[in-house]
């Protein structure tokens, strides 16, 4: 006889998932199966994720499954997720010269984004815009991890200088290999709370993992020598539950993650810039060339940086891009299904 039960992905590789049925969080009304609770269940998904070709279940969705009496898994239904990270996936042509800009999410129902950058060779201002737009944007909290603390005598600058990229990012400076700041990390260390490790290969995401939980869950691996580039050592996104509660997500290094309608994200990181916009004398200015313009006023008396607005500038083009994009296959989608009633195909 099957039992139905709740779960989490912890790991997808292919077409199968590891998923985990522990405690729930109260809103998800989950039983709580006796024998099953606290084991790691491989399941595959249901035909109907095929045959209606649904979004498949990724790493951090709480999802519903089948057990069979041999202890495998259904995946029946994915549960509301409360955050996700979506990325461009611009695999394959569409028709009528649309390319195809397809969303692919990658992770979900994380509460904390640890944005690690290392303070050695990989620190990015502008890499850290972007994570901490698209975290804001996904309704978490960022918090930009400053790891390898030990190999920087510039710590509290930096530190200052990263502050100054987004007010609404917490900034941790810390080092696996000292201890240093660690403390202040295991403060995000709730009960219940999922913590997503975001940031470049070889700054140290799965190393911090292996820190705070005290085990050698995640295999770590020397950067390379000539460039200080990591060997991207993590190759699937896995979910862990330390024995506090708290739910950590290590993912590969990834150096970029595509921005595709990320305005109220950007609206957020950058409020100092977007609160000039309703100064501006006309309500469509574009902020080159109109005389009453707040942005270019600010931009010649200092008030605003050339720096800081290029950063937003280069950010909001690519969102804005994306969002065009979307729109443009929505049509397509639209017109096609008109077409495939029609009898056209
Ligand atoms: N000096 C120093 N080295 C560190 C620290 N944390 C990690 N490392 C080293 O950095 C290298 C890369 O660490 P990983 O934890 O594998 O990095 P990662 O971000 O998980 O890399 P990918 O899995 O490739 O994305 C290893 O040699 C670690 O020992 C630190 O705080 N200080
Ligand atoms: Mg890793």
């Amino acid at each position: 006889m099957n039992t139905t039960i709740t779960a989490r992905v912890i790991c997808v590789q292919k077409n199968l998932y590891s998923i985990l049925c522990g405690e729930m969080p109260a809103d998800m009304h989950a039983e709580s199966v006796p024998g099953i609770s606290g084991s790691i269940i491989d399941a595959k998904l249901k035909g109907k994720f095929y045959n209606l070709q649904l979004e498949p279940p990724v790493v951090g969705d709480y999802v519903t499954a089948e057990i069979n009496e041999y202890g495998d898994g259904l995946i029946s239904e994915v549960l509301p997720r409360k955050t996700v990270f979506k990325r461009p996936n611009r695999s394959g042509h569409a028709e009528a010269f649309v390319k195809n800009l397809l969303e692919e999410t990658v992770v979900s129902n994380f509460d904390y984004v640890f944005i690690v950058t290392s303070l050695n060779q990989n620190y990015n201002e502008n890499r850290i815009a972007r994570f901490v737009t698209l975290t804001l944007q996904a309704g978490a909290k960022p918090v930009v991890i400053l790891s390898k603390a030990d190999l920087s005598d510039d710590v509290d600058l930096k530190v200052e200088i990263t502050k100054a990229v987004c007010e609404k990012a917490d900034v941790i400076a810390c080092s696996s290999k000292t201890g240093f700041g660690l403390d202040t990390v295991r403060a995000y260390l709730e009960p219940g709370k999922t913590i997503a490790l975001l940031g470049s290969s070889g700054v140290g995401k799965s190393t911090l993992l292996n820190t705070l939980s005290g085990q050698d869950l995640m295999k770590v691996n020397a950067i390379r020598d000539e460039d200080g580039k990591g060997r991207h050592t993590t190759t699937y996104r896995q979910l862990f539950q330390l024995s506090c509660g708290t739910w950590i997500m290590d993912t590969p290094g990834m150096r970029e993650l595509g921005i595709i309608d990320a305005e109220e994200g950007l609206e957020e990181a950058f409020s100092d810039v977007t609160s000039l916009f309703s100064q501006c004398k006309f309500s469509d200015c574009s902020h080159t060339n109109e005389p009453g313009c707040a942005v270019l006023a600010a931009l010649a008396d200092g008030t605003l940086s050339f720096e800081r607005w290029e950063m937003y500038a280069k950010l909001h083009t690519e969102s804005e891009w994306g969002k065009e994009k979307m729109k443009a296959i929505a049509r397509f989608s639209r017109n096609l299904d008109k077409r495939v009633r029609r009898g056209e195909y």
